[in-house]
């Protein structure tokens, strides 16, 4: 029962699996995303371009396949013996599903805007290096022209722009300031054991904003043990080790961050709802949810230095947000109170009670309205 591991060290959303992998000590194998392999395998499996993608050879003639890390993480997780990255108490469970989806769908925006406007002729040359390995660096570095354009390209539907670069650079050396004294006290978000929490941040903050050189460089100035935490994520060497805190703690570090994804990113995810419901209002169940439902305003940044800026609205970070309810409403008696205060005193109240307006699932490795609540 092996897995094969479809991706390159230049990708933030495989840095994130292959840290967890690593951690969970399954045997598995990476496979470099070449453009032979998204023909041959990403393609045909997943129907669109996208890594990672992990192949778990489970006796069916084609294996499974898996897209999403966290549909990836899910499965091994059900599968593999091993103690778990999920906390099993309310609070910490709930922190860590509210801290990956801040990692994934938030943090890719300082990942996003650092690596193009700083590590731009290094990641190209990577982007080659993945896709065309057997030709000389130079035709590798040309023929990632394509491939730079779309990614570069996409970083103003993030909110990244001229008006927002400086609040954007505040907010990730004040996220940078709170996980470093965070990390003076602990090895990961929850303790000793890596959670979710810790993976979701691990994405943004290994492949890009380590490993690409000028923001290594930053990071190891201002945040070293941020960059030591992010290389024993993602290369562990004590895999399946460490304990989350007793009682169910919250440090306070990792209230600070909370806080941080209250007060940024909660907002516009609560906006994006808003524009979903408005989509949704005349579709049918099981239709396909575009990838960007239009723009919006959307503040971005850390308390006075946050400006309002264009952006697009992305609909898919809304089914990690159902993730993170689902846990919520599992929830009952005192665990659920509990998480009610956690709201409370992070700043986010309103998402004590909030519900998706429409039920969102996957299918066919994309989004689309679920069948249960669509029109
Ligand atoms: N939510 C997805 C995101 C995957 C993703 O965005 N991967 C990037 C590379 S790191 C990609 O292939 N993007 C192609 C695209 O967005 O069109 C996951 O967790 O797997």
């Amino acid at each position: 029962m092996h897995y094969t591991l479809i991706g390159t060290p230049v990708s933030l959303y495989t840095g994130k699996v292959r840290g967890y992998l690593r951690w969970k000590n399954v045997p598995f194998t990476e496979r470099l995303s070449t453009r032979e392999v998204y023909k041959a395998d990403i393609l045909p499996r997943v129907g669109w371009p996208v890594i990672p993608v992990v192949i778990h050879e489970d006796g069916s003639p084609h294996g499974k396949t898996l897209q999403d890390t966290s549909d990836i993480i899910d499965y091994v997780e059900a599968r593999e013996p091993g103690p778990s990255i999920y906390p099993d108490t309310p609070r910490q469970r709930f922190a860590a599903l509210v801290l990956e989806l801040f990692g994934d769908e938030w943090l890719v925006i300082p990942a996003m805007h650092y690596r193009w406007a700083y590590n731009r002729a290094f990641a190209q040359q990577e982007f080659g290096a993945t896709s065309h390995p057997h030709l000389a660096p130079e035709e590798q570095f040309a023929a990632a022209e394509k491939a730079v354009g779309f990614f570069s390209g996409s970083i103003t539907g993030l909110g990244v722009n001229p008006d927002s670069i400086a609040a954007i650079e505040t907010a990730y050396e004040d996220f940078l300031t709170v996980f470093e004294a965070h990390l003076g006290a602990h090895d990961c978000l929850f303790g000793s054991r890596p959670s979710i929490g810790d993976y979701g941040l691990l994405g943004p903050l290994y492949a890009h904003l380590l490993r690409d050189p000028k923001s290594g460089e930053l990071m190891r100035r201002l945040a070293p043990r941020v960059a030591a935490w992010a290389e024993r994520c993602h290369a562990p060497q004590h895999s399946l080790t460490g304990n989350f805190l007793a009682k169910d703690d919250i440090p306070p570090g990792v209230m600070e961050l909370l806080h941080r994804f209250a007060a940024q990113h909660w907002p516009v995810l609560r906006d994006t709802a808003a524009a979903l419901a408005a989509w949704a209002a005349d579709k049918q169940a099981g239709t396909e949810v575009p990838r960007i439902l239009g723009f919006h305003k959307a503040r971005i940044g850390h308390g006075d230095s946050a400006v309002e800026t264009d952006r697009a609205i992305i609909p898919f970070p809304l089914w990690m947000l159902q993730g993170v309810t689902d846990y919520r409403d599992s929830l009952t008696g005192a665990a659920r109170l509990a998480v009610s205060e956690l709201l409370r005193s992070m700043g986010a109240a309103d998402l004590d009670a909030f519900t998706l307006p429409v039920r969102l699932e996957r299918r066919h490795f994309k989004l689309a309205l679920a069948a249960e609540t669509a029109a």
